[in-house]
């Protein structure tokens, strides 16, 4: 796992080998704003897993400190009763300054639990922003956790709230407004058009309460996939961003990298702040070069 986060020579090699394996994991999403109380719903749905006797891959993402590059990985501490169950596996990414609330391998970390058998996969976003939403992109089922509280600020929340989540949760329902945030949400939902519309639940992670709602819901949300076929437009997706990513990664080295572009595009950013030249022409041009040199190749 290090090795593939690292991106080390190695990582295609083991990635190659073992995605055969994969295929079997049913991947959550979990996302919300900090505080929201992620981390402890993550840690009572593992437990739900397990009683049902179900292995569970956690993967947490953790944001990275932009003063010293490491991550603050606090998840873990909220997760403390899982770390002795043989049936849990618990890793944290840290974001190295990836947006979108996931760190680039977390498809890859996904993978891996998958390919060792992990019948769950739970991956917990950072909570920075509101809600970031790149995680429905790698999950089957996307949970978005919200708060009372949060009930005027909905309407202004992150333009995608409403598209990615399969399942809406108001956590600490323990407190006042639970009821007229569920409401808030649902007569949002009633405004959009779905094929399926989300449902909204309401827990109270801390002492478990709608755990086993949430892991009905999720199942529930599985089987109309599965009955659909949804499932297979959402991996088709799933692969061709993978694909898309790892060929642009590709193209930006062979570009960036080259000593040739590397000196038009000095050139270029002169031209530009003296007046010669626009941003777009020399895109163009740069373009126009990496396109000789491929016939090269
Ligand atoms: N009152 C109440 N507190 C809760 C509930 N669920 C979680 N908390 C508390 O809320 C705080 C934040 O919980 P976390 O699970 O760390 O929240 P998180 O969304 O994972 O936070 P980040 O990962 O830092 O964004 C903790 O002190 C929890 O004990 C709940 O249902 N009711
Ligand atoms: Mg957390």
């Amino acid at each position: 796992m290090t090795l593939i986060e690292n991106n080390d020579h190695k990582a295609k090699s083991i990635l190659n080998t073992l995605y055969p394996r994969t295929g079997n994991a049913w991947r959550i999403g979990i996302t919300g704003p900090p505080g929201a109380g992620k981390s402890t719903l993550v840690e009572k749905l593992a437990m739900e897993c397990v009683k049902h006797n179900l292995s569970v891959g956690i993967v947490c993402i953790d944001p990275t400190s932009p003063f010293s590059g490491g991550a603050i990985l606090g998840d873990r501490v909220r997760m403390s009763s899982l770390f002795l169950d043989p049936k849990v596996f618990i890793r944290s990414m840290a974001t190295r300054g990836s947006l979108g609330g996931i760190a680039k391998a977390t498809k890859q970390m996904c993978d891996l639990l998958d390919a060792f058998k992990k019948d769950i996969i739970i991956i917990e976003t950072i909570g920075v922003g509101q809600v970031e939403l790149d995680v429905a992109g790698i999950a089957f089922t996307t949970i978005v956790v919200l708060v009372p509280e949060a009930g005027d600020s909905i309407q202004t929340m992150k333009a995608g709230l409403m598209e990615i989540a399969d399942i809406f949760v108001v956590n600490k329902s323990d407190r006042d407004g639970a009821d007229k945030m569920v409401m808030e949400i649902q007569s949002i939902l009633e405004m959009k058009d779905f094929d399926r519309i989300p449902v909204v639940l309401k827990t109270i992670g801390t002492e478990g309460k709608g755990v086993t709602d949430l892991y009905k819901s999720i199942l529930e949300h599985k089987d109309y996939l599965k009955v659909t076929n949804k499932i297979k437009q959402r991996m088709q997706s799933t692969i061709q961003t993978e694909i898309t990513e790892i060929v642009q990664e590709h193209i930006d080295k062979q570009v960036w990298r080259n000593p040739k572009i590397k000196l038009a595009l000095n050139r270029f950013i002169d031209n530009i702040i003296n007046g010669r030249q626009t941003p777009y022409h020399a895109a163009d041009k740069i373009y126009a070069i990496w396109k000789k040199l491929g016939r090269k190749i």
